[in-house]
């Protein structure tokens, strides 16, 4: 019995010492200490032994199989920090390398003019609205006091956007200004009202450095009882001094929109020739930077106010014109060419 457990001994640690692999190892635990295994059969084998010899050779078979399972345990536990230790070899980090640095993300202009635009009208007590950019007939013209075949639609170039129904085909519009919103608010809202609403808007016009054919608009409008166009300067006049300090000159003259009367244009002298006349303010002197006036009664009519109780003023910005104009920006249509030299001069993240 002795010596079969010897032989068993010297022949289990000769295939442990070959077994390389996890799964070598766990072949030779099955082979030699499992069930069916040569040490399993030896322990069985134990019960024909007469008593007296049963006890000493129970006590070297035991000894021989915890002996055979920690020679396992020795050579699974270094085989796991051998293979540990190559695995910290091959992807080692070397902690003394430089970081690569992080690119810092910044506002776009147009962001940052809307946001500062916000802050100014916000501080004068105008509530922030944002309607839709795909629009109807009715607000965009009709309830503007520009109904169908007006000859003042064609201040707008408008893109159209067609569209299947059962009925046939509908057709919508990309707003062509933010105007359509005085209607939305007032069609919902009861006066005294103080709103502004910026937002993008779309012309089909051919593009050169003070028009592109897609711009951001912010549009203000105010009704209560007793406000004047005296209203309406001071207004606009507190808006260019918070936007672009004390010294800039601004001038209103007349204009026409349908949606106003009596209507005026707002300018802003020349950032570039500082009113002398140049290519970006088309050799005047100024830049307009919005239109603007007293909300016309029809339009306070179709929304049911009583224009004999209620007066009002609206205006409507070019978002762009007025940053061109803050950062000294000559060409509109660097706004939207992604050129990430253009738009990284920006460094503001607010
Ligand atoms: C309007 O769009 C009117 N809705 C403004 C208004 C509102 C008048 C309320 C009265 C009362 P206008 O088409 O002029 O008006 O555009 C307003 C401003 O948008 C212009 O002063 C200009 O600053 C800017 N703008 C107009 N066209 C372009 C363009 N193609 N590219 C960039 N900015 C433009």
């Amino acid at each position: 019995m002795q010596q079969r457990m010897t032989a068993l001994q010297t022949e289990a640690l000769a295939a442990l010492e070959k077994a390389s692999t996890p799964k070598e190892m766990e072949d030779w635990r099955v082979a030699y200490l499992g069930r069916k295994g040569p040490m399993a059969q030896l322990l069985r084998g134990l019960g024909s032994l007469e008593p007296e010899e049963r006890r000493s050779a129970g006590a070297l078979a035991n000894d021989l199989k915890t002996l055979l399972e920690s020679a396992l345990q020795d050579k699974q536990a270094s085989h796991h920090d051998t293979a540990a230790a190559a695995m910290a070899e091959s992807q080692r980090i070397d902690v003394t390398l430089p970081g690569r640095p992080v690119a810092t993300g910044r506002l776009h202009p147009t962001t940052r003019m809307l946001r500062e635009l916000n802050d100014a009208f916000g501080a004068m007590g105008f509530q922030v609205i944002e309607g839709p950019e795909v629009e109807w007939d009715y607000y965009n013209f009709e309830a503007l006091n520009i109904p169908q075949e007006h000859p003042s639609r064609d201040l707008w170039d408008t893109l159209w956007v067609d569209y299947q129904t059962k009925e046939g085909q509908r057709s919508m519009l990309l707003r062509t200004h933010t105007s359509p919103m005085q209607v939305r608010y007032m069609e919902k809202h009861q006066p005294p009202i103080r709103i502004v609403s910026p937002g993008k808007v779309y012309r089909y016009e051919a593009t050169d450095a003070t028009h592109e054919w897609h711009f951001f608009q912010f549009e203000g409008l105010a009704i209560d009882t007793d406000i004047t166009f005296a209203d309406l300067k001071g207004t606009l006049y507190e808006f260019a001094r918070r936007i672009f300090g004390v010294d800039r000159k601004v001038r209103f003259r007349c204009d026409y929109f349908p949606f106003v009367e009596p209507g005026a244009e707002m300018a802003i002298d020349c950032f570039l020739c500082n009113g002398k006349g140049c290519r970006i303010c088309g050799e005047s002197g100024w830049i307009e930077i919005m239109g603007a006036g007293m909300v016309h009664p029809k339009v306070l009519e179709g929304v049911g106010y009583d224009p004999a109780v209620y007066t009002g003023y609206a205006f409507g910005m070019g978002v762009e014109r007025i940053a061109m104009l803050k950062y000294g920006i000559d060409d509109v249509r660097h706004f939207y060419a992604n050129d990430l030299r253009f738009l990284r001069q920006f460094s503001g993240t607010r």
